[in-house]
């Protein structure tokens, strides 16, 4: 029988998206509702959550033990490696990517967990797929570690669905961009280290090209969107692999110019490393055609708006 009070367990808590979506949730349900996790200690300052268990999430055993102890109804499953890292680690990236995701659906086909949010990635699409609005039924053919574990769990959400009615929701997230948590590991990080280095040292040295497009989006946009997904009907749903989502697209040297018209002398060069092969292979752009259909997503900013509101914030955190 599904509970009446929402008792929420973030994995990744203390991560780029976790920091930020533990926070928003704990408005929305109370401290008393919201059991943040991660590996490292507890920093009070970056999480509101009313517990915190420092745990290993691959570790089943100790995973099931704290769903128990507080009846946790809904999983946000964040803990994940991104793709520049997955390409150092790839056995590792394979098993945190796609095992606890696994055991989560495993509670959830059992009873003991009503609802699962897990993230995918623009990274499933990979060679071979055209560049520009790439829709939501196209062939994924990804070529990195990080997006062969992202399809696959993206196969593993549907497939419980399917057979036992798991409520599993996923969103392909592009690149996010945010003042309050550094990004860590993936292609897509040069989109936020360029806004540090604007403000600290007023140069940067991108390592993806100045032509290559990616999609990106604003954190606040992204968790907006997140808590949409959790909060649609069910049977809205046409989608249970994960939705795309496009975000804004532009390449370094576009988000460059948007950077110099707040900071005229800011300046940049480019020296491509392994990520760039990565970028190479994903798209420019996204159709999120159906994500807007089924669960109404939008968005409030674009490029300009959300370079300003870096600036604005990161000029008084970095101060
Ligand atoms: C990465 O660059 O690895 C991530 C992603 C797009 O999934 N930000």
């Amino acid at each position: 029988m599904e509970s009446h009070t929402e008792k929420i367990l973030i994995t990744g808590a203390l991560g780029q998206i976790g920091t930020e979506l533990t926070n928003r949730l704990v408005e929305i349900h109370g401290a008393e509702n919201v059991v943040a996790s991660g590996l490292d200690r507890w920093d009070k300052s970056l999480t509101s959550a009313g517990f915190y268990e420092r745990m290993d999430v691959t570790n089943t055993q100790l995973v099931r033990q704290v769903i128990k102890d507080y009846e946790i109804t809904t999983v946000y499953h964040l803990a994940s490696l991104l793709s520049g890292t997955s390409e150092k680690q790839p056995l590792f990236a394979w098993k945190l990517n796609l095992e606890p995701l696994i055991q989560f659906c495993e509670m959830a086909k059992e009873g003991l967990i009503q609802k699962i949010f897990w993230p995918s990635s623009i990274a499933v699409f990979g060679k071979g797929i055209p560049k520009e609005n790439v829709g939501q039924e196209v062939v994924l053919n990804p070529t990195t570690v990080y997006g062969i574990s992202k399809m696959a769990g993206e196969k593993w959400c549907e497939y419980y669905f399917d057979k036992y009615g798991v409520d599993v929701r996923s969103i392909r997230y592009p690149g996010l961009i945010s003042w309050k948590t550094p990004a860590g590991g993936g292609t897509t990080d040069y989109a936020v280290e360029i806004f540090y280095e604007a403000v600290e040292s007023g140069k940067y040295t991108s390592f993806i090209a100045e032509n290559t497009g990616m999609p990106m989006l604003y954190m606040e946009d992204a968790i907006n969107a997140t808590l949409k997904l959790m909060a649609a009907p069910k049977e809205d749903l046409s989608v249970h692999t994960s939705y795309n989502l496009g975000g804004l697209s532009f390449t370094p040297k576009e988000l460059a110019a948007e950077i110099q018209k707040e900071i005229p002398e800011f300046s940049i060069d480019y020296q491509p490393d392994f990520r760039q092969q990565i970028a190479d292979s994903w798209p420019a752009s996204i159709d999120d055609s159906v994500a807007k259909k089924d669960w109404g997503l939008s968005y409030d900013y674009d490029i300009t708006e959300m370079t300003k509101d870096m600036l604005k914030n990161l000029k008084v955190k970095l101060q």
